[in-house]
């Protein structure tokens, strides 16, 4: 059975962009780039989570957090898998030092969800500044490691 595969955020989004043809065999893609989507409405209806709860089809969460779209998500989608007992794994994306206060939010909600799902994978964009590597290089280096924590989520 395929898992699904939520992006949360636009960071998460441009991610699968990058590494999201390696997956399509594996996984079903829902992308959440703006909290007003319709996404919302089709994908997490109350039919939609029913169904997922009694298939069993399993669930990954992966969120850049630290922004909007990312945080919200996160807190509307773990109330929403926490309501229709639906268990999750997540990957989630923890921003740069630099971005200041938004670090700190980001890893107090990666911390809430580690006691939430079955499986919490973390990627710190920090280690990306301890690395010799151009911009460009860092971004496509933090999008293989990240596909190393889907596989390993898909495992
Ligand atoms: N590794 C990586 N991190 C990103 C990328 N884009 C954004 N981020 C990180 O994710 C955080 C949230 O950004 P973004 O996803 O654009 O926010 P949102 O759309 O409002 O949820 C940023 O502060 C960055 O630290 C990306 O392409 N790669
Ligand atoms: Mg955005």
């Amino acid at each position: 059975m395929k898992s699904i595969l939520i992006t949360a955020g636009t960071g998460a989004n441009n991610i699968i962009l990058n590494i999201g043809d390696e997956y399509e065999d594996r996984v079903d893609y829902i992308l959440i780039d703006e909290l007003e989507s319709d996404v919302w409405k089709v994908e997490f209806s109350a039919e939609r989570m029913l169904d997922i709860a009694v298939t069993r089809q399993p669930v990954i969460l992966l969120a850049t957090l630290g922004g909007e779209t990312g945080n919200r998500s996160v807190e509307r989608l773990t109330k929403l898998f926490k309501s229709f007992e639906i268990p999750f794994s997540a990957i989630l994306i923890i921003p740069f030092k630099f971005e200041g206060d938004s670090r700190n939010v980001a890893l107090s909600i990666a911390n809430k969800i580690k006691g939430e799902a079955v499986s919490v994978h973390v990627f710190d964009n920090e280690i990306l500044t301890s690395l010799d590597l151009t911009k460009k290089e860092a971004m496509l280096y933090a999008d293989r490691e990240i596909s190393y924590l889907l596989d390993e989520t898909l495992k």
